[in-house]
């Protein structure tokens, strides 16, 4: 039978893993990563194949190694596309490997079994999605699981540019809308936290876009609300979240939002976005919208405790749950923490950037997480480079790069700045234009920042070609 396009891999994965005796999954451990492992696992476990995770924090020569030397099936998820040459040198087969990725595919001398979305132009379609379509096709039932699928898509931003998801992850939502795991509101408010935040903290928080004195203005926040007249807590004292508002309540707030950024020249398209509700999760939760559960499995991540969330993606509520919860608070702190510190103790201000070492006062996993918080209350206009050292090597600094929409919009590109600057002093870069990150050799802290600023001034200065 010949194969020809995605649909025919995604049939051929789901063959191999069902003809499997024993299968072993190699993960990442972010959101994407977490919810991959979680459907396969499920989906694996269900078809009645013993199953093993091992997650890592990236496939490199010293995490390949955890990769067991045994005749399971091993499924590479949400990673191996762009390390086919590592499988290689440990000596694994193409009767062994499958890789269910997103991630730009490396040229391989073994023509290891791929499914990947890229080369068909499916480039918003997250790990998650490919797990699912995979599970999927073992075995109809299993579209169940097209929440966790939604989480993992929304958690690696498949959503962000297009403000919800299209194309195949898209198809994966009408799955959940189908059988009531999920509700999807289009032209929503988009905000991170309509499940759990009272809304002018909710409001106070965004910076995308950013809200002319309500952005960053917590009580600014507040009295814009207090001027729409919606009442912002319930008769006995609690605020309120955005989803358990009135629809008339929620277009009274989004049309005054829309009068304040017209009020002062910003766009409005930004404000909207189609949102994804999972209404059979206890209300007020984090597990209730995608973003916040995302933000759940992130954090259990970061805590290198992906099992719990794991745990948490295959329906406990329980304990795994509550240590999740304990993690997602602990997460917070220490981000506050983080915040503060970089506030207080200031940046370093280049031309095009601003920058600040933190040391090892705080886990690497966290620094981007504390760059993005930061930057909206600092020089917004400027990309903002947070370095750290590295706890298990002392010769790599690790850099974590935030900006925002106005500076995309403005010709910005972090990956393709720290891609460049990387290539010039040995080390490597990657991520998104709005968020990326690199590891570069420590001694080269200074030339590295500088090269990053010179290199923004070049972006800064094309003219932006969807400059409205
Ligand atoms: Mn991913």
């Amino acid at each position: 039978m010949i194969r020809m396009g995605f649909n025919d891999d995604v049939t051929a994965a789901a063959e191999r893993i069902a003809a499997a005796e024993e299968v072993t999954i190699i993960s990442h451990i972010d959101a994407d990563g977490i919810t991959s492992e979680a459907i396969l696992a499920e989906a694996v476990q269900r078809a009645g194949i013993p199953a093993t995770t091992h997650y890592i924090r990236q496939l490199d020569p010293l995490t390949i190694r955890t990769v067991p030397e045994d005749r399971s099936l091993k499924v590479f998820v949400d990673l191996g596309a762009g390390q086919q040459n590592l499988l290689e040198e440990r000596g694994l087969t193409v009767d062994e490997v499958l890789i269910a990725d997103h991630h730009v595919a490396q040229p391989a001398t073994l023509p290891y079994q791929q499914v990947n979305g890229v080369p068909y132009g499916h480039t918003r379609l997250s790990a998650a999605g490919v797990a699912y379509l995979i599970a999927k096709e073992m075995d109809r039932k299993n579209t169940d699981l097209a929440s966790v699928a939604v989480v993992g898509n929304v958690g690696d931003m498949m959503a962000r540019e297009t403000l919800g998801l299209t194309g195949i992850a898209r198809t994966i939502v009408d799955d959940g809308v189908a059988n009531g795991s999920i509700r999807a509101t289009a032209r929503d408010l988009n905000c991170y936290g309509t499940s759990t935040r009272p809304i002018h903290v909710c409001l106070s928080y965004n910076d995308d876009p950013l809200l002319p004195g309500i952005s960053n203005d917590i009580n600014g926040s507040l009295r814009f609300l207090q001027k729409v007249g919606v009442p912002l807590k319930t008769r006995d004292g609690r605020w309120r979240v955005w989803e358990e508002l009135e629809p008339d309540e929620k277009r009274a707030i989004t049309s005054a939002l829309v009068q304040q950024l017209l009020a002062h020249g910003e766009p409005v398209d930004r404000l909207f976005a189609e949102t994804y509700v999972f209404p059979n999760e206890a209300a007020r939760t984090p597990l209730r919208n995608a973003s916040e559960f995302a933000t759940v499995l992130n954090a259990c991540g970061r805590w290198a405790r992906p099992l719990v969330g794991s745990a948490i993606c295959r329906g406990d509520r329980g304990t795994q749950y509550r240590e999740a919860e304990y993690m997602l608070n602990n997460h917070r702190t220490i981000i506050r923490e983080l915040l503060t510190y970089i506030i207080e103790t200031g940046v370093t201000e280049l031309s095009h950037l601003q920058y600040l070492h933190v040391g090892d006062r705080f886990p690497d996993t966290i620094v981007g997480i504390g760059a993005g918080m930061a930057l909206s209350k600092l020089n917004w206009r400027k990309p903002i480079l947070i370095m750290c050292t590295l706890p298990d090597d002392p010769t790599l600094t690790k850099v974590s790069m935030r900006t925002n929409e106005w500076a995309v919009r403005q010709g910005v590109d972090l990956q393709a700045v720290l891609t460049a600057a990387s290539a010039t002093i040995g080390g490597a870069g990657g991520g998104h234009p709005i968020a990326a990150g690199a590891f570069i050799p420590h001694d080269v802290e200074e030339e590295f920042v500088y090269c990053v600023n010179r290199l923004l001034g070049e972006q800064f200065a094309v003219p932006d070609q969807n400059h409205r």
